[in-house]
């Protein structure tokens, strides 16, 4: 409140105005968060993004968004740019870092976040080895030593089965336990007898052979 007195020495009439001062007006930026910090991805899926931008409304209450790429080893398509939040898709492999950058008409800061994006993982067919080439003289039993191994997938079952079945022979072939990777093998006849270990992992499977020479 400010008075403005007026003195002739004699009368000081006053008079008193009220003044209210108020702050300027300043626009803020918006506030933009481009999400968690990283995402993982597998192709051929693409990353769902999940933006979050406000701001006071000023200068003008319209916000321009705009994802872009500011680095990665392929190409990003995304499903609308200028939406907060939307779908990234990406042409090959590797590491992404994306901006969701957010513009009122004045000031535009963004944000960033980094995508990894990997290749689908595939089933690989187990190994086999039926295990040496060997001699045997009747009665006895051949020793089979089989070796399997598989990458545990595909998950379930995540486990190989394993058979020995005889490929070609002049007699019988009597395994211990056929569905063994080790086991033992006693022939009705002499001969030379090919015998063959499988292993399925429930998509693939892997043989190999093994021969046997049975004498007398
Ligand atoms: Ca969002
Ligand atoms: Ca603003
Ligand atoms: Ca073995
Ligand atoms: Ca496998």
């Amino acid at each position: 409140m400010l008075s403005l007195t007026a003195d002739d020495g004699e009368l000081s009439p006053s008079d008193e105005i009220t003044i209210e001062v108020i702050q300027p007006i300043i626009n803020q930026p918006p506030t933009v968060d481009a999400g968690v910090e990283q995402l993982t991805v597998t192709l051929p899926d693409s990353a769902t993004l999940d933006g979050t931008v406000t701001d006071d409304g000023l200068p003008t209450g319209t916000i321009t968004t705009t994802w872009s790429v500011v680095s990665g080893t392929g190409t990003v398509s995304f499903g609308d740019a200028n939406a907060v939040d939307t779908t990234a898709s990406f042409s090959e492999a590797g590491t992404y870092v994306l901006s969701l950058t957010a513009d009122d008409g004045e000031l535009s800061p963004s944000d960033e976040i980094t995508i990894v994006v990997s290749n689908p993982i595939v089933n690989q067919p187990p190994t086999v080895n039926a295990g040496a080439d060997q001699s045997i003289t009747l009665p006895n039993t051949a020793i089979l030593n089989g070796t399997v191994s598989d990458d545990g997938l595909p998950n379930p079952p995540g486990t190989v089965t394993t058979i020995w079945s005889m490929v070609s022979g002049p007699g019988t072939v009597t395994f211990g336990e056929a569905n063994a990777v080790d086991t033992t093998a006693s022939f009705s006849a002499a001969g030379s007898y090919v015998l063959k270990l499988t292993a399925d992992d429930n998509e693939l499977n892997t043989s190999a052979e093994v021969s046997i020479t049975v004498s007398d």
